[in-house]
């Protein structure tokens, strides 16, 4: 990017702060600092602003009035997040302020950032490689402590060196190929290609757990969805609101109240649980609540746990166990939970003690029902393994998986060593769009548009 012109944006989120936050970054800043930014006489000290100090002073609006007083940091290039000369205007944190900040920088030369337009460049300039860019985004969003924890793991290059590690696999096992077929004169041991197919099967391994991880992965990032089911008025949009503590679904004594799909957050052992209140389902309906319950059966086919209420107030309902046997039939995982135990227990399933049993009208028994849940994540979260990819990702890596057995089995069935080495060269490509080495624009589009501006 040799005529990048300077950027600006406010770096901290909307609205109103202790402190807000205008960035800069450009091959060269002095000229744009000069008209944004005034000393104060002792913090000059007769040596002009130093390399990752902060400077107090007047921030200026690039004629020499001041907007706000305030500190300035300097990141000279190429060691800052860009690889760029980066300034960071740490201003009082009114919008006012900041925006006549932004207004002032593009006065002096600099134009306005587009979304992720910094961490384009710091990806550019060789600071973080591609899927580590992504992972900025990923830290950024991340809402539970799971999905911070794996974005994070993404950001220090675990990925990246996963990823790399097939890359070195297939290249070794290429050069070996190469030389065979450079001079085929040359004895070729069959034991040099057994270790080519030794390495191939052990990148292929490694690509197949990365791709199998992706659906624990995206748990962790988007969260878990888990229905709430079961017969009308069994107390289920009381159990949403009980369990989230908020008020978030219609209660009321008529079965029949929920319709459509009410969803409510929250974190349980540290991922995020997508709770999903439903229609109550029951036979010989029509209209609208037959549409409410033809969606409740689809949310619980796709749900990742679903939570079946029944009244334990009362004895087993031929409903209830029509849905529990349905529920078996379709292999959906599911957790009984005995609601209104309140008004006493007669419900049949009570009987072995096993289901976890509450009152969502008094809040009794939630507790132990989030601790039955927090302990299921476990289950979900696919463990130490897990990469936090984005789906793009994915589907790349299984194409590199295609190349992969593909060309082992070229290699096994006795076929030209080039058509073996063309489906290597083929996965050795891929992964480079992966790590942006070889990126497409389509790509780099993917990834930095969901960026924030200013970031
Ligand atoms: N005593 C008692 N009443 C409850 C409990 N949970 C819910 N109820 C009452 O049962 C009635 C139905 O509650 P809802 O939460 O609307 O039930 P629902 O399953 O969402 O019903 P539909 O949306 O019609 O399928 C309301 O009058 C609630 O106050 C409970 O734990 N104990
Ligand atoms: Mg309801």
């Amino acid at each position: 990017m040799d005529e990048s012109p300077a950027i600006v944006a406010i770096s901290t989120p909307p609205g109103r702060g202790a402190i807000g936050i205008v960035r800069l970054s450009g091959l060269k800043l002095d000229h744009v600092v000069d008209r944004l930014f005034r000393p104060r006489q002792s913090s000059r000290g007769g040596r002009g602003l130093k390399d990752r100090r902060f400077h107090v002073g007047e921030v200026l609006d690039g004629n020499g009035v001041s907007i706000d007083t305030g500190m300035l940091v300097w990141m000279c290039a190429p060691h800052s997040y860009t690889g760029e000369d980066v300034v960071e205007l740490h201003c009082h944190g009114n919008p006012r302020i900041l925006s006549a900040v932004v207004d002032a920088a593009i006065r002096a030369g600099a134009r306005a950032a587009g979304p992720g337009e910094f961490t384009k460049r710091a990806f550019f300039n060789g600071k973080l490689d591609l899927v580590q860019a992504e992972a900025v985004a990923q830290v950024i969003n991340a809402d539970s402590e799971r999905a911070l924890l794996a974005a994070r793991k993404l950001l220090a290059g675990e990925l990246s060196e996963r990823l790399e590690t097939i890359h070195e696999l297939i290249l070794r096992s290429l050069s070996h190929l190469e030389a065979v077929i450079n001079f085929p004169e040359d004895e070729v041991e069959v034991a040099d290609m057994a270790r080519v197919s030794e390495w191939l099967q052990d990148a292929l391994a490694r690509t197949h757990r990365l791709v199998e991880g992706y659906s624990c992965a995206a748990r962790v990032r988007d969260g878990l969805r888990v229905a709430i089911f079961g017969r009308p008025n069994v107390g289920k949009s009381s159990l949403l609101n009980a369990l989230t503590g908020r008020r978030r679904a219609l209660v009321s004594p008529e079965p029949g109240t929920t319709r459509d799909i009410v969803e409510s957050r929250l974190e349980l052992g540290g991922m995020t649980m997508r709770f999903l209140d439903m229609a109550g389902v029951r036979g010989g309906t029509a209209g609208v609540e037959a549409e409410g319950i033809a969606l409740a059966w689809q949310a619980v086919k796709s749900a990742d746990l679903t939570l079946l209420v029944v009244d334990a107030s009362a004895r087993l309902d031929a409903e209830d166990a029509g849905i529990r046997t349905e529920l078996d039939a379709s292999g959906c995982a599911y957790l009984v939970v005995l609601n209104k135990c309140d008004l006493g227990v007669q419900c049949e399933w009570a009987e072995d003690g096993a289901h976890p049993r509450v009152s969502a009208l008094l809040g009794t028994g939630l507790d132990g029902l989030k601790r039955r849940l927090a302990a299921l994540v476990e289950e979900w979260d696919g463990g130490e393994g897990v990469m936090l990819m984005a789906q793009w990702q994915r589907d790349l890596l299984e194409s590199v998986a295609g190349e992969l057995a593909e060309g082992l089995q070229a290699l096994r069935s006795g076929l030209s060593l080039d058509a073996v080495a063309f489906n290597l060269f083929e996965a050795t490509k891929v992964l480079d769009g992966i790590l942006g080495g070889d990126a497409r624009e389509d790509v780099l589009e993917k990834v930095f548009s969901s960026f924030c501006i200013g970031k």
